[in-house]
């Protein structure tokens, strides 16, 4: 493509998909919102509206087989993700799907055989802390054995404020997959038992949750614990801490000036995601233009989103079973 724009496809204009329209329009060199797709079309309309007029598509299948679209953003129900995604593949171009790549291991194995089956990388998974500063610092640290051997991985996701339908399933597939993400990419092995625990939000849901903890173990013998706190009554954070051999690495605390008045120092913490992730949203969002542009593929791949569903499917059958389970992967292929 070189340098080219790259003419991009929205489907899903909620709030992560308005925030990645946004970006591609506003912030991103070298990309262009051209079409967007929502069942509520007057959300659409509203997005289009801020895209200079970008075209409202009636049907997914329309965006996707545009000719003016290059690429597709898939910011749709997660439940949708992976028929969406195996639709842009097969017809041939870019797609970056918001994670979960897919609701079930089944589903995540479906998008691994259409791009397989292309026999090149199409597809990227929107695990934005890849672009944080403060996840790739830590990373670095310890990939440049700053610790020695990685001894154990915890990390902390505190979401402000409670979702009252939100189920242990639902809080492993939407929210601490972002932590087993970050996990299998901070850690140098693969994941090979999962172990949960759980706070229900209500008694007389049991399986509601409002705080949970997964309990990694990985190939290599290191350990994890991955903690969502989904109710925290003060704002949205995400934590994460390295034990090694020689020292500690701990991500820094998200940049907000020390306010010292009326005898105290206060420092705000950001309110939820949007602004915690908004330049990581961004960098995400050039890296991939970026790759479009140059014919190449980056970041968190479709296998790692097939890898974050079979971590979340082992965590989702110790949630029935009460016991740690063990993964049950595929062999990498040599693709990724
Ligand atoms: C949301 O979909 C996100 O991706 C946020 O990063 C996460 O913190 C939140 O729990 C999810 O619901």
């Amino acid at each position: 493509m070189g340098s080219e724009t790259i003419n991009v496809g929205v489907i899903g204009t909620g709030a992560i998909g308005g925030i990645h329209a946004e970006n591609l329009m506003r912030r991103t060199i070298g990309a262009k919102v051209v079409a967007l797709m929502d069942i509520d079309r007057e959300r659409a309309e509203a997005v289009a509206a801020a895209c200079d007029g970008a075209r409202v598509s009636h049907e997914v299948s329309d965006l996707i087989a545009d000719p003016d679209v290059d690429a597709v953003l898939v910011a749709s129900t997660d439940a949708s993700h992976a028929e969406i995604t195996i639709a842009c593949i097969e017809a041939g171009k870019p797609v970056l799907c918001e994670k979960p790549l897919a609701t079930t291991v089944a589903d995540a194995e479906r998008v691994l055989r259409a791009e397989l089956a292309t026999g090149r990388r199409l597809a990227q998974v929107g695990f934005m802390r890849e672009y944080d500063q403060a996840h790739k610092d830590l990373y670095d640290l310890l990939r440049g054995g700053a610790i020695g051997a990685a001894l154990k991985i915890r990390s902390l996701h505190v979401n402000p404020r409670f979702v009252r339908e939100l189920t242990i399933d639902s809080v492993i597939t939407n929210s601490l997959i972002h932590d087993i993400h970050s996990a299998r990419w901070i850690m140098p092995s693969e994941v090979e038992s999962a172990y949960v625990q759980w706070v229900p939000a209500d008694q007389a849901r049991p399986r509601s949750a409002r705080l949970a903890d997964i309990q990694l173990v990985f190939a290599d013998g290191a350990i994890g614990s991955l903690e969502y706190n989904g109710d925290s009554g003060y704002g949205y954070e995400v934590k994460v801490e390295v034990t090694g051999e020689t020292g500690l690495i701990s991500t820094a605390d998200h940049p907000s000036p020390a306010l010292r008045h009326s005898g105290s120092v206060t420092r705000a913490i950001t309110p939820n995601w949007p602004q915690r992730f908004a330049q990581a949203y961004i960098d995400e969002a050039q890296d991939w233009i970026n790759a479009i542009q140059g014919n190449e593929a980056t970041g968190p791949s479709a296998w790692d989103g097939y890898m974050s569903l079979v971590v979340a499917d082992a965590s989702i059958r110790s949630a029935n079973t009460g016991r740690p389970e063990r993964i049950v992967a595929s062999e990498k292929p040599p693709l990724y």
